[in-house]
C-alpha cells in the first residue's frame, strides 16, 4: 500500500469530471423512451460512473501499489486497469452498436481489447525486469493495432449502411478514439510504468486523466448530442440490424 502524494489532485479532478459527466448523461437520457437509443445512454452512463468510482478509490489511496523493479521503486495505479478492463469494451460497444456491427465483430474487439488490457496490467506490475515490462508493453501494443485494424474494417463496411449524418457522428467519434487510444502507450511508456522515467508520476497522472476525460466523457457528449441522429441511427433504414 502507498498513499498518493502531490499528483492526487489529478485524480481528484478525474473523479468529479466523471461524475458531472455521469450527472449530464442521466439527465440528457431523462425520457428517452425507445429502448434502443436507452442503450446508448445505458452504456455511456454506466463507462463515466464506473471511471468516477475507479477514480476516487485511487484519489484515496486505493489502487496504488509499488513495484520494485532492478532496484527502482515504482508507483504503480494499478486501479487504472480495473477501470479500463470494463470500461474500455463498453466504449467499442457504443461504436460498434452505432455502426450496427455484427456480433462476431463485437466479440473480436471485446476480446482483443481484453488481452490489451490484461497484458497492460501484467506490464505495469511485473517486477522481473524494465526489459520484460516493456515486452508486455509492445504485446499489448500489437493488440492495440489489430483492435484499431478490425475496428476501422468494421466502420468503413458500416459507412455505406449509414445517412450521412449518422456517418458523420461515426467518423467524428472513430478519429476521437484512434488518436486518443494511440496516446495511452506513448503516455505509459514515458511515464513512471516504463522505467525509463521521462514523464514523472504527476505529469503522467494529468495526462491520463486528461485522455480519459476526454476518451470518456468527450466522447459520450459527442455521441449523445443530437437525439435526431441517434433516432436516425436507430432507424432501420433497409439495412438488416445485425447487432441484436
Ligand atoms: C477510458 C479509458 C480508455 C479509453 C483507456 C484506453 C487504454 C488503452 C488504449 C491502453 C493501452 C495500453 C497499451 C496499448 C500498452 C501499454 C498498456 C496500456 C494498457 C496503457
Amino acid at each position: 500500500m502507498a498513499t498518493p502524494g502531490s499528483e492526487s489532485i489529478w485524480l481528484w479532478l478525474g473523479t468529479a469530471g466523471m461524475t458531472l459527466g455521469t450527472l449530464y448523461f442521466v439527465a440528457r437520457g431523462w425520457g428517452v423512451e425507445d429502448a434502443e437509443q436507452q442503450r446508448f445512454y445505458i452504456i455511456t452512463i454506466f463507462i463515466t460512473a464506473i471511471a468516477s468510482a475507479a477514480y476516487f478509490a485511487m484519489a484515496t489511496g486505493f489502487g496504488l501499489t509499488q513495484v520494485t523493479v532492478n532496484g527502482q521503486v515504482l508507483d504503480i495505479y494499478w486501479g487504472r486497469y480495473a477501470d479500463w478492463l470494463f470500461t474500455t469494451p463498453l466504449l467499442l460497444l457504443d461504436l460498434a452498436l452505432l455502426a450496427r456491427a455484427s456480433k462476431n465483430t463485437i466479440y473480436t474487439l471485446v476480446g482483443l481489447d481484453v488481452l490489451m488490457i490484461g497484458t497492460g496490467v501484467i506490464g505495469a506490475l511485473a517486477a522481473s525486469s524494465a526489459f520484460v515490462r516493456i515486452v508486455w508493453w509492445a504485446i499489448s501494443t500489437v493488440f492495440l493495432l489489430f483492435l484499431l485494424y478490425f475496428l476501422l474494417r468494421a466502420l468503413s463496411e458500416a459507412a455505406e449502411r449509414q445517412t450521412p449524418e449518422v456517418r458523420k457522428l461515426t467518423t467524428t467519434l472513430r478519429n476521437m478514439l484512434v488518436v486518443l487510444w494511440l496516446a495511452y502507450p506513448v503516455v505509459w511508456i514515458l511515464g513512471t510504468e516504463g522505467t525509463i522515467g521521462i514523464i514523472p508520476l504527476y505529469w503522467e497522472t494529468a495526462a491520463f486523466m486528461v485522455l480519459d476525460l476526454t476518451a470518456k466523457v468527450g466522447f459520450g457528449f459527442v455521441l449523445l448530442r443530437s437525439h435526431s441522429i441517434l433516432e436516425a441511427a436507430t432507424q432501420s433504414t433497409g439495412a438488416a440490424p445485425t447487432a441484436d
